[in-house]
């Protein structure tokens, strides 16, 4: 059987090999995770933040952790660990070490996070808003806090959403879809033929459409 990364490469260059355009955003966990490993998978590396013109707009990709500016501990960490000099370091350690200082890492966070106020967790408004207006831009997608959901903003008059996608488990997925029909957050279950079935959670117009105005 094939070590799990390696599993995975070989599953995602599968999708690749149908046809399906597989990109890769690094989040909280997988900062490490670089060309070598993106390029087996056979995966388009892209580096934060990610501004895509879609459906006569433009939409913001961020994965979401920078922007829970409340939890100050985990920002000093987040820093640290994106610095290149620290990866390097890191990366030039053999891999057993790394995977003992990620278990611990992982431990001591799950410990700490018990403790956090749920506020504390997720994303800071005033962080969106300032990201959001540095970037240009009236619709976010992130994901990170597992509160999936479509938020409603308001740029002086002008509509505005954060969408957040929600975790991956064994049972159940989260995506959005986003066509000239509008935004949709979007839950995956798996169907009864060994298919997936997608049910659309919540919706909206995209806001620099003309059906969002005055809405
Ligand atoms: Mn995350």
């Amino acid at each position: 059987m094939l070590p799990p990364a390696a599993a995975v490469a070989t599953a995602l260059r599968e999708l690749g090999d149908h046809g399906v355009a597989v990109h890769f955003l690094a989040g909280n966990r997988d900062f490490l995770l670089g060309p070598a490993y993106c390029e087996h998978a056979g995966m388009t590396l892209l580096e934060a933040p990610v501004l895509l013109e879609l459906a006569g707009g433009v939409v913001l990709l961020l994965h979401g952790d920078g922007l829970c500016t409340d939890d100050e501990e985990y920002q000093r960490f987040r820093k640290r660990v994106r610095n290149p000099e620290w990866q390097a370091r890191m990366l030039a350690r053999p891999i057993w070490f790394r995977r003992l200082l990620a278990r611990l890492a992982r431990a001591l966070s799950q410990r700490r996070n018990r403790n956090k106020p749920a506020a504390i967790m997720d994303v800071n408004a005033q962080a969106v808003e300032d990201c959001m207006l540095e970037h240009g831009v009236r619709l976010l997608i992130h994901g990170h806090t597992h509160r999936p959901a479509i938020h409603d903003l308001d740029f002086d008059g002008e509509p505005g959403h954060r969408v957040v996608l929600g975790d991956w488990r064994a049972d159940k997925g989260s995506a959005v879809r986003l066509d000239a029909a509008g935004v949709s957050l979007l839950e995956l279950l798996p169907g009864e033929a060994g298919d997936v079935e997608l049910t659309s959670v919540d919706q909206r117009p995209l806001p620099w459409s003309k059906a969002s105005e005055n809405g």
